[in-house]
Parts: structure tokens; C-alpha cells; sequence
């Protein structure tokens, strides 16, 4: 009897936790029909169902609202509805469209794109609801790189938050590149040297920046050219002023109007892939604040820290957390210098945090 309790509840925990109803409303249109009219539809999704379609591949750009997308085609945009066909289907196979999704768009009637396919994902950006069922919520789909953004000063480089940031993006499956912004306030290169010397050694691109003497801005840019990007770092750091020099037409509201803004309404709470005008994508989304280090990343992060890659399948435990364990390459890696004892300490404090 508890048993059998016990696995029907199961059965939905798995089930929500990869639903993303970007609108409650949808569940009241479809919820009691759904699984008959897919069950029916999902046989003829592979069919040609319809006559006299124009397909062309389009890109997700922005969610209006139910079902209504913006929807980028051969560099320009266009509204797009989801075909009811689709919405069906999506609704029962948990694949409901995210902005980055690349989409098939039937352009044959000149007024009214619709779209017909989502084609399969490269990745996802992926954040948790904070809910019992800790549900994924798609940030957006095929995303390139994470600019990890810090400053030198104001406020002041934390190379333990760049660790942090690191092993969050290597989480997300995503390319890290390690930004350095308001250099023009450099006052101890030494100094920055030996916080930023690791990185460089394990391969990290990483990037000087300053938007007041344009240092390392078209280094910056060449990096972005033809990717898709999200920046991500504190508050503070300079992502909107860095984005505004490479995009002076954006004009987005750097940190003075922004807080300002916190206090009563806040624009965005969706993602929106921003074209850049020398090619590829800036994705806004706010939830990218929200994507943390969880309890559960916990047995990955001895894998996938900053240096950790090769070394932690050298360790005589396979499950070796580096810290008390005999044979440890890590800890052979510290006492011999080859990793600084700050970023084992660093490592040893985001472990234990979690
Ligand atoms: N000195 C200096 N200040 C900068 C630089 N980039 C941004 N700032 C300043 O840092 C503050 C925060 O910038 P903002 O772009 O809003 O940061 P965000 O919160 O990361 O988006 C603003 O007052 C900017 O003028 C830089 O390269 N050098
Ligand atoms: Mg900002
Ligand atoms: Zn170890």
C-alpha cells in the first residue's frame, strides 16, 4: 500500500521536473484533452500533414506571450505563432520552445509564420526553481560562451568568485571566457599578475577590459564576432557598460538608473537573444543571476574545478573529494607548486560550502 504511494509520486516528481509552463493558462486550454489529441497527433507529426507548406529554418529570438514568438529569419525579425499542431505535441512530450531554439517556419502565407518544428537542441541554459520540485527552467537553448566579468577594482577581483563562475559554466556544458574589466584602475600589476597567472596556465581565454581607455575592447569583440554570449559576474563589474561600448545603439541602463529600477518595475523577466550588428547574439536573461551552485553539484565539483580536469582520474579513489585522502594528485599537485595553495583553499571553502 505505502509502497504503491510512494511510486505514483515518484512518477510526477520526474515528470515536473523537466516541464517549463512559461504560462499557466496553457494547462487550463489543453489539460484535459492533451493526451488524446497527441496521442493522435504525435502519429502524424512525422507525416506531411499539411499541404502546400514553405519551410524555412528560423531562430527563437523572444516569448511574447502564449505561443507568440519572435522569431529571426535570415537576419531579419518576424512575429511567429507556435502551430496548434506543435503546441500539442510539445505539450506532451515536455519540450516546450525556449529563446536560442532553432525553429522550422512555414512562410507560406505571408501574414501569419508559423511554426512547425523545433529542431534539437546543442544545450541549454538551465537554472532551478527555487519550489520543492526544483523544476528546470530553460534559459534559453544553444548558447555559445559565458563572459565571466570581474573588475579589478570597485568592485575588487575575487578570484575565488571567478572559481565559483568557472565551475558553473563547466555545470552548464558552456565556454568560459574570464573577463577583467576597469583595468585603467590597475595600481599593483604584480598584483593582478599572480591572481590571473592560473587561468592563463590552464588555458582560460582571459581578457583585460576597460571601457574608459577601450583596452582590450576589440580583443573582446573579436571574441564575441559570429557567437552567441551572455555575461554574467556581480553587480558592479561593468557587464552593461562593456556591452554598451561594443553596442553604443543598445544604450542599456548601466548601474545608477538600473537600481533605480529594482525598487519599482523591472522590464525583462524573459530572455531575449539581442542581435549584435557584427554578427551573433548577446542573450539578456535575468535568470542568469539565479543559476548557483547547488547541494547536489556537490560530487562534481572535485571534477570539473579550475585545473582539476586531468588530475582528478590520477587520484588512487575514484570518488576522491581531494582533501583527506591518501594518494591525492591534487594534493601532490599543491605541494608541488604546480596549483597555488590560494586556489586549492579556494577550491576547499566552495567544497565545503555546498
Ligand atoms: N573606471 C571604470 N569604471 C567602469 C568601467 N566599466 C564600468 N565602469 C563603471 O562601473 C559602474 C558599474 O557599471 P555597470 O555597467 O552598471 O555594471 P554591471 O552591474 O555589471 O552592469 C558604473 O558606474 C560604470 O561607469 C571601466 O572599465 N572602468
Ligand atoms: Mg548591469
Ligand atoms: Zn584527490
Amino acid at each position: 500500500m505505502k509502497q504503491k504511494d510512494k511510486k505514483k509520486t515518484n512518477r510526477w516528481v520526474g515528470k515536473m521536473k523537466n516541464v517549463h509552463l512559461p504560462d499557466p493558462e496553457i494547462l487550463d486550454e489543453i489539460k484535459e484533452q492533451a493526451k488524446f489529441k497527441t496521442a493522435r497527433i504525435s502519429t502524424k507529426a512525422s507525416q506531411s500533414y499539411k499541404e502546400g507548406l514553405k519551410l524555412v529554418q528560423g531562430r527563437i529570438m523572444e516569448i511574447k506571450s502564449n505561443y507568440r514568438y519572435i522569431v529571426e529569419i535570415n537576419g531579419e525579425l518576424h512575429n511567429a505563432k507556435m502551430s496548434g499542431r506543435l503546441k500539442q505535441f510539445l505539450y506532451s512530450s515536455h519540450k516546450i520552445a525556449a529563446v536560442g531554439d532553432y525553429v522550422a517556419v512555414d512562410v507560406a502565407i505571408v501574414s501569419d509564420k508559423r511554426i512547425e518544428k523545433i529542431l534539437p537542441r546543442k544545450n541549454a541554459l538551465i537554472r532551478y526553481g527555487t519550489g520543492s520540485f526544483q523544476k528546470e527552467i530553460i534559459l534559453a537553448a544553444n548558447i555559445d560562451q559565458v563572459i565571466i566579468t570581474s573588475s579589478w577594482l570597485k568592485p575588487r577581483l575575487k578570484a575565488g568568485l571567478i572559481d565559483r563562475y568557472l565551475c558553473i559554466v563547466a555545470l552548464q556544458g558552456l565556454q568560459p571566457i574570464i573577463v577583467i574589466n576597469k583595468i585603467d584602475l590597475l595600481d599593483d600589476e604584480q598584483e593582478l599578475e599572480s591572481q590571473t597567472a592560473y587561468y592563463k596556465a590552464m588555458g582560460y581565454p582571459l581578457l583585460y577590459t576597460s571601457v574608459v581607455s577601450g583596452t582590450g575592447m576589440n580583443e573582446l569583440k573579436e571574441l564575441l564576432v559570429n557567437k552567441d554570449s551572455v555575461f554574467t559576474g556581480h553587480s558592479g563589474t561593468g557587464k552593461t557598460s562593456l556591452i554598451n561600448y561594443l553596442e553604443p545603439s543598445l544604450d542599456l541602463p548601466t548601474a545608477e538608473i538600473s537600481n533605480y529600477n529594482e525598487k519599482g518595475k523591472h522590464t525583462t523577466s524573459q530572455s531575449i537573444l539581442i542581435p549584435w550588428s557584427f554578427g551573433g547574439h548577446l542573450l539578456d536573461t535575468p535568470g542568469i543571476k539565479t543559476i548557483t551552485l547547488h547541494s547536489e553539484d556537490k560530487e562534481y565539483i572535485p571534477k570539473i574545478f579550475p585545473g582539476f580536469e586531468n588530475l582528478h582520474n590520477k587520484c588512487k579513489f575514484r570518488d576522491c573529494s581531494h582533501i583527506h585522502e591518501e594518494n591525492c594528485a591534487v594534493i601532490e599537485a599543491v605541494e608541488s607548486g604546480i596549483i597555488p595553495i590560494e586556489r586549492y583553499d579556494s577550491y576547499q571553502y566552495l567544497y565545503e560550502s555546498l
